[in-house]
């Protein structure tokens, strides 16, 4: 019994004064791990004559529960311990102003394709993709403009090697040199009515101030029954001034040739000079009014409808297809194309959109 009394006094004293949780630890795997003081004590009991083990055995018993406690009583001082140090370290000041931080920026052809979004959801349009790398057929002849056609010289492009899998001119792989392939994809894929917008790259052999290899384009297709050139109209002239943020902006159609639509339009919007610069809107007087083309239009060529698998004698649609980047230099000022594609930081800095504060057209009334 002393033997037991001094081990417990021994062991109390050192748990007592174990400073940290490692230090606590030490000294419970010396008094009760494999190898620990009780433990090994313990083991004596089966060498005792039963007499002895009767007295020895609880009161062994009893010191290794006791210590058990000690040691859970000590260990949750010191984690409170050790929180309350934590506490008073690493306490915050909420007072501090906020770090200045590099935000990013959206590049205006995002901010654009989400304007666009916003207004042609509005109108009850949903948004369609296809692929940048498309074929031939896709690209032209489905459009209208079989090998050969003289139409295809204005949109020359970049070409792939062919695909062994596919014939004819679906084998023919290129990129896309318009989103109008995208109104075949869909028209082939589901079933009219369609009211569908499609953003992408697409990319042509050219360059220059106001054209670059890669630009992007929005795609508009409404096939349903009777749809008149006077909704393809309508729709673009509350487009253009929704978009554009001007009420009166001036809109005017002009005849054009593109093989998928008949009859073809070019849509120009009204601007005037003003001092060194140009201002979107209605001249103050008739001669002063200018006109500059946006996008190409008109409705959707029988040939097209029927190669999309729809019926031209019950379906009619127009479709119209603007480059973004005009768009969006006009609206924002941006005077050169290539800059958009530079990756210059600076660039964006000053014509990107700040993520938390982006101005959006189609929110107004
Ligand atoms: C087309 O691409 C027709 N698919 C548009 C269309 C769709 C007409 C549906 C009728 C019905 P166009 O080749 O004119 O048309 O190009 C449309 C616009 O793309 C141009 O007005 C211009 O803004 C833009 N664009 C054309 N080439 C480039 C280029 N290299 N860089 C930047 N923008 C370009």
């Amino acid at each position: 019994m002393t033997d037991i009394n001094t081990l417990k006094n021994e062991i109390s004293a050192q748990v007592s004064a174990s400073a940290d949780l490692q230090a606590l630890e030490e000294v419970r795997v010396s008094a009760l791990g494999k190898k620990g003081r009780v433990t090994e004590l313990m083991k004596t009991l089966g060498d005792m004559d039963p007499e002895q083990r009767k007295t020895q055995g609880p009161a062994l018993n009893a010191l290794k529960d006791e210590i058990a406690a000690l040691i859970e009583k000590q260990e949750k001082a010191l984690k409170k311990q050790a929180l309350d140090q934590r506490l008073v370290n690493e306490r915050m000041d909420v007072t501090l102003s906020v770090r200045p931080e590099r935000k990013g920026k959206i590049h205006p052809i995002s901010q654009t394709m989400e304007e666009l979004v916003t207004i042609f959801g509005a109108m009850g349009y949903s948004v369609a993709e296809g692929p940048d790398i498309e074929d031939d057929w896709h690209n032209f002849t489905a459009l209208n403009f079989p090998p050969g056609h003289p139409a295809r010289e204005m949109q020359d492009t970049f070409f792939l090697p062919d695909d062994p899998e596919q014939n004819g001119e679906h084998a023919k792989k290129l990129l896309r040199t318009h989103t109008s392939s995208v109104q075949i994809r869909h028209m082939k894929a589901n079933k009219p009515p369609f009211k569908i917008i499609c953003f992408g790259r697409t990319y042509r052999s050219d360059y220059d101030m106001t054209h670059t290899p890669m630009f992007h384009q929005m795609e508009c297709l409404h096939v349903a029954k009777g749809i008149t050139m006077g909704h393809l109209k309508g729709c673009l002239t509350d487009f253009v001034q929704g978009f554009f943020g001007i009420d009166d902006l001036p809109v005017r159609f002009r005849p054009s040739f593109f093989p998928f639509v008949e009859p073809g339009a070019e849509v120009d919007i009204g601007y005037f000079k003003k001092g060194d610069g140009i201002q979107l809107g209605k001249a103050p007087t008739p001669e002063d009014q200018r006109w500059m083309e946006i996008l190409g239009a008109g409705m959707v060529h029988k040939n097209v409808l029927i190669n999309g698998g729809v019926d031209p004698e019950e379906y009619q649609g127009f479709a119209f297809g603007m480059g973004l980047e005009r768009a969006t230099m006009l609206k924002y000022g941006i005077p050169d194309l290539r800059t958009f594609f530079e990756s210059d930081t600076r660039w964006l800095n000053h014509y990107g959109f700040d993520p938390l504060e982006r101005p959006n057209s189609a929110t107004r009334g």
